[in-house]
């Protein structure tokens, strides 16, 4: 089941929440801030051992935690690419970081899990393009899989709400 919800990632009942991170891992603004700051400081400490051991996170990657004060169990960290004009194999990177929450989230057998509009923010990513990987990368990777999660889209924004409605409906979902 793919689903897109209007609001914030921090309050949704999921088993893990994604969370759109930079390269070190140690928090910043936007869904990043708010994830931290809901969460509270389980979920830094677990950043710091994981930057200990592989010095962050690569574009594209991923990496998990606990969900501290979150209602979830697991918040996925990953890194989207900055927006550089789509020469710099931008919209591969945003795939990949897509794949490597969903890896993760197969590895932890998480029934449920919200993305947030990943690089769409202060990386500036084109949001319909952002979209349209989320939502192709997402049901690709199920129907390859044969898996069944639940997938919600969290947008916090009505561009990006309306967008997905748009694509969602556009391919039957
Ligand atoms: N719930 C859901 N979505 C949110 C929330 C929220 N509480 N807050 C913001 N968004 P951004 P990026 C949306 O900038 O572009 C951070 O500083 C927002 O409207 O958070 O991947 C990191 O540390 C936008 O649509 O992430 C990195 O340095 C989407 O989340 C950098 O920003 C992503 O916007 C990552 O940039």
């Amino acid at each position: 089941m793919i689903q897109v919800l209007y609001g914030d990632i921090t309050k949704v009942a999921v088993d893990a929440v994604v969370n759109a991170a930079n390269n070190s891992l140690l928090g910043g603004g936007g869904v990043d801030g708010a994830i931290h700051r809901a969460g509270g400081q389980a979920i830094i400490d677990e950043c710091i051992l994981i930057r200990q051991k592989q010095g962050g996170c690569e574009t594209g990657h991923a990496v998990v935690t606990t969900a501290g004060n979150l209602s979830a169990r697991y918040v996925i960290h990953t890194v989207g690419p900055v927006w550089r004009g789509g020469w710099e194999d931008e919209a591969q990177l945003l795939k990949n970081a897509y794949t490597s929450c969903l890896d993760i989230a197969l590895e932890k057998g998480v029934r449920s899990i919200a993305f947030p509009n990943i690089s769409t923010g202060v990386y500036h990513f084109p949001k319909d393009e952002a979209a349209h990987i989320a939502i192709h990368t997402v049901i690709d990777y199920l129907n390859a899989k044969n898996v069944s999660l639940d997938v919600w889209f969290v947008c916090f924004d009505n561009e990006n709400y309306s967008i997905y409605k748009r694509l969602l409906t556009e391919v039957g979902q």
